[in-house]
């Protein structure tokens, strides 16, 4: 990256020691580094020694045919087992393992991991009736709700990969998802609630089975809300009453360590969907290991809160398989986030580890702060952020206004590829840098390189790649291993290509710049979305901002700026525009100075709260906007194009 990347980002200086007596108890300290960089493959054993194995592992590792890895060679273990059963077995079947929170005020559960074996055992007894046997790929389309986990750990426990499709896609996505792994039952529910009223499911599932042909043999339908649905008696049965009655003694069977676990869907930047394949041992063994490493939980007094939906590999790492396997006691809530309510569930069950995503960070930062000041979250005692770069105003204002200025926060970076956190500050070790996720954990081995695979070094930014393999590692994308190569092995041998631009600041710590395909070019000066969007937000009158590279007939790619302004700061002021040029042009150099900057109401995300880009970059090119079905509210675009309107 040049030398013209000018990035506010590593003019930050602030640090944060981790709190003197969580750093004495912490359960991962500082010797781990030196540990795993003496033996990686001792380091990662150790780790799954954590767990339940049928049959221990004759090899650690076998990267005899990379990128094809195999961990825990010859060993037998059943993910199910060791999120529930051995958590009986150790008498702790009375202590909760999910107080769920649904949407509706006053709708709750409390799930012990004695009532969750029963339900996860009745389950597994109800699919094996329905055919289902190892091996055979199962769709789940559920929304938040505490059979979605039931049903995860059923499949699990009868060896049947799942694949969990997020409940607000389209039924053209789960057809398409149903097809391509080719899955012969359907688990969903007739409805969820959706910001207080009733929304279905079940049609979406209608018309995907119509779709795909005659490949769905039996949908199995949780009733959640109560309204009608449309029922085929050759092929819908009623959770109740398949479940409900099955016996509750299920013999688990231990599968292969690379038996494979599920499949997760996430989009390339173009084309179909890619299937990312997760297998067991070494999975589970990455998942549990830096869930309690980095969380640093303390399974008999912590309350633990992933904010995350079960769609997403978040939900799937860090609210169903790695909390599970370390016995955690969790919240687990239906809704989305709504002014007060998250600090109301934080104050009601005394939440002290709470993980989240930026984006949620900035819609609170936007309300102002009088809302979470309202509740009493002392309880909290670790911050976790993911799913993006959080911004050093964000990452401030998460520890000032949430964690009551004691709580570290922890930036984990990984991927639904690499299934598990990579980098990430040690809560007891490490002093925080607002905006860096700092280090590759112990065992991980990440760096950043230029286009010649060569190091970059302390004080520059080029590609992040992953150097050696980890356990939670994608094996293939499901049916495709030569994309599988092609996608992430080809660039350069040997290394893993993330897609992620980073830099190494002068400590060699990481800061993730976004994308690389989210990299502009303007003037030939390499500029980083992440970095300007950081300016912006660091401006006093902006909540949220978004930046795409336009296409520029003198400059090559010119900046553009979609900025959304805080409440407080009414329509910004006549000079706003100017004056958030000239801020980014004091923050970052004139070479940033956005070409246009647009004030708009809402940005366009996907459901999992990316910034779509791409429709902004329609938007900044003056296009017809693309597709826009993976966003979370398709009215946004339109919202957008007004203003422009309006604006021109
Ligand atoms: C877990 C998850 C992966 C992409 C990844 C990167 C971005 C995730 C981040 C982060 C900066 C962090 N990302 N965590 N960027 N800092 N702490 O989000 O998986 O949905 O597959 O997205 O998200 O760009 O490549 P996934």
């Amino acid at each position: 990256m040049s030398e013209q990347t000018l990035s506010n980002l590593m003019h930050e200086d602030r640090r944060f020691e981790p709190p003197a007596e969580m750093a004495a108890d912490a359960n991962v300290q500082e010797e781990a580094y030196a540990r795993a960089d003496a033996d990686r493959e001792a380091f990662w054993a150790d780790a799954a020694e954590r767990l339940d194995w049928g049959r221990k592992w004759d090899q650690v590792l076998d990267w005899t045919d990379p990128p094809f890895a195999k961990w825990f060679v010859g060993g037998t273990i059943n993910a199910s087992v060791n999120c529930v059963d051995r958590h009986v077995d150790a008498g702790n079947g009375d202590k909760v393992a999910i107080h769920w929170v649904g949407e509706p005020d006053d709708d709750t559960r409390d799930i012990t991991y004695a009532q969750l074996k029963d339900e996860v055992s009745k389950a597994a007894n109800a699919l094996t009736e329905l055919g289902v046997q190892k091996g055979d790929r199962v769709a789940i389309y559920m929304p938040m709700i505490p059979e979605v986990v039931v049903a995860m750990l059923a499949c699990a426990r009868l060896g049947a990969p799942h694949t969990v499709v997020f409940g607000g896609f389209s039924a053209d996505a789960l057809a398409s998802r149903i097809t391509d792994c080719d899955a012969h039952v359907v688990i969903t529910s007739d409805g969820g609630y959706r910001r207080g009223a009733a929304s279905a499911l079940k049609p979406a599932v209608d018309e995907a089975v119509e779709k795909t042909g005659d490949l769905v043999r039996h949908v199995l339908v949780v009733r959640r809300t109560g309204q009608d649905v449309a029922w085929d008696d050759s092929r819908d049965v009623w959770w109740h009453e398949a479940v409900d009655g099955a016996s509750a003694d299920h013999e688990a069977e231990m599968h292969d360590s690379e038996h494979p676990l599920y499949v997760m869907y996430t989009s390339g930047t173009t084309g179909k969907p890619k299937g990312i394949l997760h297998t067991t041992g070494g999975y589970l063994t990455g998942t549990s290991f830096t869930h309690w490493e980095v969380f640093d939980l303390k399974p008999e007094t912590d309350v633990y809160w992933c904010t995350a939906d079960v769609g997403w590999v978040t939900g799937h790492s860090y609210m169903v398989y790695g909390p599970l396997a370390n016995g955690a006691t969790q919240v687990m809530y239906e809704g989305t986030p709504e002014k007060g309510r998250w600090w109301q569930i934080v104050q009601d069950y005394k939440v002290t580890i709470f993980y989240t995503a930026p984006t949620a960070i900035r819609t609170f930062m936007k309300q102002g702060r009088e809302i979470p000041d309202g509740y009493d979250m002392s309880s909290l005692r670790l911050l976790g952020s993911v799913g993006e770069p959080i911004n050093p105003e964000a990452y401030i204002w998460y520890r000032e206004v949430i964690g009551g200025d004691r709580c570290p926060v922890v930036d984990t970076w990984w991927q639904t590829e690499t299934g598990q956190i990579m980098i990430s500050p040690l809560p007891g070790v490490t002093a925080g840098k607002p905006g860096s996720a700092m280090k590759a954990l112990p065992g991980i081995s990440a760096d950043v390189v230029d286009d010649d695979a060569k190091s970059v070094g302390n004080g520059n930014g080029g590609y992040l790649v992953l150097k050696e393999p980890w356990p939670a590692m994608l094996r293939t994308l499901w049916g495709d291993d030569e994309r599988f190569k092609e996608t992430y092995w080809s660039r350069w041998p040997g290394l893993y290509f993330a897609g992620d631009g980073a830099k190494l600041d002068d400590d060699g710590d990481v800061w993730l710049l976004g994308r690389v395909d989210d990299v502009m070019n303007v003037s030939g000066h390499r500029l980083s979305t992440t970095e300007i969007e950081s300016a912006l937000v660091s401006h006093p009158k902006v909540a949220e901002a978004a930046v795409v590279g336009a296409a520029d007939e003198t400059t090559g790619q010119a900046v553009c700026a979609f900025v959304i302004l805080r409440d407080s700061a009414g329509d910004g002021g006549e000079d706003i525009v100017e004056e958030l040029r000239k801020h980014v042009a004091k923050e970052i150099g004139a070479i940033a100075k956005p070409r246009q900057i647009m004030v708009v109401p809402e940005l366009p995300k996907t459901r999992s709260g990316k910034i779509m880009r791409r429709l902004l970059k329609d938007v900044a090119e003056d296009r017809e906007v693309g597709d826009v079905t993976t966003l979370a509210d398709s009215t946004v675009m339109d919202l957008i194009k007004s203003k422009e309107t309006s604006a021109s």
